[in-house]
């Protein structure tokens, strides 16, 4: 989180807050994607706790707005984590969506990995079937996990989901993830063969897919949310993994996205992020963590 990294230590580590370190703090939380509203709503809170004297030093802010922003992440938090959960399913069948380089297929390396430390038995499938360069790179996450890959020469999405959906029936495979090549929420045809994919994929499998993850990249800011509304509107999505946020100032995005949910009642919560490009570099999401890293 580097430059906001260091104005934020530096601020909370100032002997005492006046007018322009309010302003440091405002202009720091924008930054990072936090967004007007939600920012507006914290420095609130926070010149009124001053002014109250609850919390009149930097330190004492510091805990205010970490808690605060905790309060306001743990409505993404998933309790318990479809991550960490017995199956009630075999296969149990992941879909994978979201726009170009946001980091699906990396993310499905990632996953693989976690499910197999768990001991279940993974198949990976290549739905990116627009270019050989995508179903190449799922092979190396195949092969670097130790896994099988179900693909097709040529063949749209929904023939290889058809295919890979049997494959894991016939295999007893606990958990099927499937990749899918990136799009935008506003390209319709692409956003109709997505739809097709996920019917074909409960016709030939009811119930499934049970899961439907939106990879999405956590410096995209504003964008971002535009992004998690219209795949939620148009698949309903069950989850988010929020990538990129290794070394970057724009984690606030997360903040952003609790504030646009909050009221609804159905919002796909974040399970995991992604904290770099490694096997290993995926870590469950936690709230309050979450909060503490931002401002620390
Ligand atoms: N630093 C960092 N890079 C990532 C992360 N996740 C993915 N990437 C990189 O982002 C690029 C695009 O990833 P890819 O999985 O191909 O995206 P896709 O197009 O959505 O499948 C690759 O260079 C990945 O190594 C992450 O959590 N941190
Ligand atoms: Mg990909």
């Amino acid at each position: 989180m580097f430059g906001l990294r260091k104005t934020l230590g530096s601020l909370f580590k100032s002997s005492r807050t006046d007018e322009a370190w309010f302003d440091t703090l405002e202009e720091s939380l924008l930054q990072s994607d936090v967004g007007l509203p939600t920012t507006e709503r914290l420095m609130e809170t926070l010149r009124a706790a001053a002014k109250s004297e609850k919390a009149a030093s930097p330190e004492a802010l510091q805990a205010l707005l970490i808690d605060a922003v905790s309060t306001l992440l743990s409505s993404l938090e998933a309790n318990p984590n479809p991550l960490f959960m017995q199956s009630a399913h075999q296969p149990e069948v992941w879909l994978v969506v979201g726009v170009n380089g946001a980091g699906k297929t990396t993310t499905i390396g990632k996953l693989c990995h976690h499910f197999q430390s768990q001991e279940r038995a993974v198949l990976l499938a290549a739905g990116d079937t627009f270019r050989a360069a995508a179903r190449n790179q799922l092979k190396e996450w195949a092969v670097r996990n130790g896994v099988d890959l179900v693909s097709q020469e040529s063949g749209d999405a929904a023939a290889v989901a058809h295919d890979a959906i049997h494959a894991a029936i016939a295999r007893k495979s606990d958990v099927l993830i499937i990749d899918t090549a990136g799009r935008l929420a506003t390209q319709d045809n692409l956003m109709e063969e997505l739809k097709k994919v996920k019917r074909v994929i409960g016709k030939a499998l009811p119930g499934a897919p049970h899961q439907i993850l939106l990879v999405l990249d956590g410096n995209t800011g504003q964008n971002g949310i535009s992004q998690v509304k219209a795949f939620h509107g148009a698949l309903g999505l069950t989850g988010l993994i929020v990538t990129k946020l290794d070394g970057t100032a724009k984690g606030g995005v997360i903040c952003a996205l609790a504030q646009t949910f909050q009221k609804e009642e159905s919002k796909p919560l974040i399970l995991a992020l992604g904290k770099g490009e490694g096997i290993e570099d995926l870590v469950a999401f936690n709230a309050k963590q979450y909060s503490s890293e931002l401002f620390n």
